[in-house]
């Protein structure tokens, strides 16, 4: 429930004429706030306050970075702790009694964050951090803790894995943004999957691995390391110590979360049981017997109700025979789908456990001609109480997922008080602060799946679609346009040319750049298109006959252009081309560029 009190009352404080609501905005925003409009400096120098605890490090890590200044002698006080230390005793009734919830209280002479364990304790912390990137630091008191139990990512597409930069940037935003969970499963490393799931990595890949655990752990993310053996497992006790060993590497690298995925297989491999017997030894004898390993996940063979056969009794063998601390992945009613309550009244009776969401989003690989930089929107807000862990599929690309990564960071943090659009424009500002209104035109227009078959579609130029329609519509009826409407979409045109010029220019993010480099070069010819085609239609308003030809020559000429990217661009296997506005835009300027061409058969 949203509770942002404003009370001056609560926080102690005299405040002479009416109380304004600051503008705040957190990623993920917590759960209930009070904010004073008085704010203090940030302090230079402060005393910390902590008991000699050794779950607090990764916190007052991360604290000492964001607020240097620390000083025996200073007045200002910061006091951090856990439950049940000494130094935070006075607040333990404010904690919130919820898995990795904190309560973070500033005022004129302290800072306190006292948490329910290690976890929140560092989220109290990436919530001063950006508290302490405002102007002044608010007088403010937080409770907070996140819906979701575990919250992330899934790195488990088809296509060219992410580069180990790119992992070690993710690490570092999935903290910020108070994410728990990465799961490694790129399908394209031969070591995840066949032919070399048994073999341990080669030494290069060996210390990588160890360096991408060494900054979750510094992140607060739980790594799983995922294994895909079903196309070629035996069920044998041959195999099941391969796994058990390579499982062994991989703990000895550092690793201390599992998965099994055993999706997208056929054959020998697609038993239930044999795979709830597998899994259960795992648990008993390398989880359990480690102790500090997180609990065993699984991504069954039937992993959406679109491919789910129940009378077949898959599932049902699943949810009887694993043990009840092993997680079983779920993508919704199909492949890639929207998640809401219904999703889980069918999974979870079925698995007798509450489903690991797999959200197929904004995962690209069956649509890898189209960036998917659109709002994250339509999942259900009242599954707080219905699902272990929801984590995103995303993009090979990996900079540019991030716009949709911010905004599951916020939905499944605080569902209540999810705003798609607001947090899908911070995530613009968060990616390319120095160009947020480039990459917003560019992001608009950049969306949509196209059509695909799990009919699963975006909205995508919703700001110029009705200005399109209306263009359109006037110029088949033979009428002039409206005036402002043909203004609207030239600046449209012109905003998308800058964009694109902007970005490519950039010296901000070149990770983001060099990812989206073709569908830049695709957008910029896009715009010159729309602007000549408009300028063919204006001279023809204008009975300019010699003007409209020349124009027209030049439109025909950003049209083939725009045939020789599709060739020329992002040529992969699957679906070769980098496509921009290929659901409204595109279509509303091909629509124009023929009503051009058949008046201008007419005039010459
Ligand atoms: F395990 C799953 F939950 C899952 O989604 N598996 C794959 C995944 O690796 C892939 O990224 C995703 C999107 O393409 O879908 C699954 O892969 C498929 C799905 C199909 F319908 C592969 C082939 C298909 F025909």
């Amino acid at each position: 429930m949203k509770k942002n009190i404003l009370s001056a009352v609560m926080l102690g404080l005299l405040c002479i004429g009416p109380l304004q609501a600051q503008e705040l905005f957190l990623n993920p925003m917590p759960q209930e706030y009070a904010i004073n409009q008085d704010g203090i400096d940030i302090p230079a120098q402060y005393r910390m306050l902590a008991d000699d605890n050794d779950a607090l490090s990764p916190a007052i890590g991360l604290l000492e970075r964001v607020m240097p200044g620390e000083n025996e002698e200073a007045s200002f006080r910061v006091c951090i702790g856990i439950k049940g230390d000494k130094n935070i005793k006075k607040y333990a009734r404010h904690i919130p009694a919820k898995a990795e919830g904190y309560y973070l209280k500033i005022d004129k002479e302290s800072i306190t964050i006292a948490a329910n364990d290690a976890r929140g304790a560092y989220y109290g912390v990436q919530t001063l951090a950006q508290l302490l990137a405002l102007p002044q630091l608010p007088l403010i008191e937080i409770t907070d803790y996140p819906d979701i139990p575990y919250r992330g990512v899934v790195e488990g597409f088809y296509g060219t894995p992410w580069s180990h930069e790119a992992r070690l940037s993710q690490l570092d935003f999935y903290g910020r943004n108070k994410m728990n969970t990465y799961i490694y499963g790129p399908k394209d490393d031969p070591y995840h999957r066949t032919p070399h799931w048994r073999k341990p990595y080669p030494e290069k890949e060996a210390a990588q691995l160890r360096e991408l655990v060494e900054k979750a752990k510094e992140n607060n993310v739980i790594f799983y390391w995922a294994i895909h053996p079903g196309q070629d497992i035996k069920w044998n006790e041959e195999d099941r110590q391969n796994l058990l060993d390579k499982f062994e590497s991989m703990y000895q690298l550092g690793v201390r979360g599992f998965a099994v995925f055993f999706d997208d297989i056929s054959g020998e491999g697609t038993q239930a049981d044999k795979q709830a017997e597998l899994l259960n030894y795992l648990d008993d004898y390398f989880v359990k017997v480690k102790g500090d390993v997180a609990p065993l996940i699984l991504c069954p063979t039937e992993y959406n109700k679109a491919w789910s056969n129940v009378a077949g009794g898959y599932l049902t063998t699943l949810g009887n025979k694993l043990n009840a601390g092993i997680q079983i992945m779920w993508t919704g009613d199909d492949v890639v789908a929207s998640i809401d309550h219904p999703t889980f009244e069918f999974i979870n009776p079925l698995i007798k456990r509450k489903a690991y969401i797999w959200w197929n989003y904004p995962v690209s690989d069956f649509v890898q001609d189209h960036l998917l930089m659109g709002a994250v929107y339509g999942n259900a807000t009242d599954i707080q109480d219905d699902a272990i862990a929801f984590v995103s599929n995303p993009m090979e690309h990996a900079e540019a997922s991030k716009i949709a990564l911010y905004g599951i960071a916020a939905y499944t943090w605080n569902m209540d008080d999810y705003d798609p659009q607001q947090v899908w424009e911070k995530a613009i500002c968060d990616l390319m602060p120095a160009h947020a209104p480039y990459l917003r035109t560019f992001a608009i227009h950049n969306a949509d799946l196209g059509p695909n078959r799990y009919n699963f579609r975006r909205d995508e130029s919703e700001n110029i679609r009705p200005a399109l329609e209306v263009l359109l519509q006037s110029y088949k009826e033979g009428k002039m346009p409206d005036e402002k409407t043909f203004r609207q979409v030239e600046k449209e045109c012109h905003d998308i040319c800058t964009a694109s010029d902007r970005l490519l220019t950039a010296d901000e993010n070149p990770m983001l750049i060099n990812e989206i480099a073709p569908w830049l070069i695709r957008f910029k010819v896009l715009g010159m298109f729309g602007k000549e085609v408009l300028n063919v239609l204006q001279k023809q308003d204008l009975g300019q006959t010699k003007e409209a030809g020349e124009a027209y020559l030049q439109a025909q000429a950003w049209h083939s252009y725009l045939q020789w990217t599709d060739k020329l661009l992002n040529q992969q296997a699957q679906q070769p081309g980098a496509e921009c506005g290929s659901k409204v835009l595109l279509p509303a300027l091909e629509a124009l560029f023929e009503v051009a061409a058949s008046r201008q058969e007419k005039i010459e």
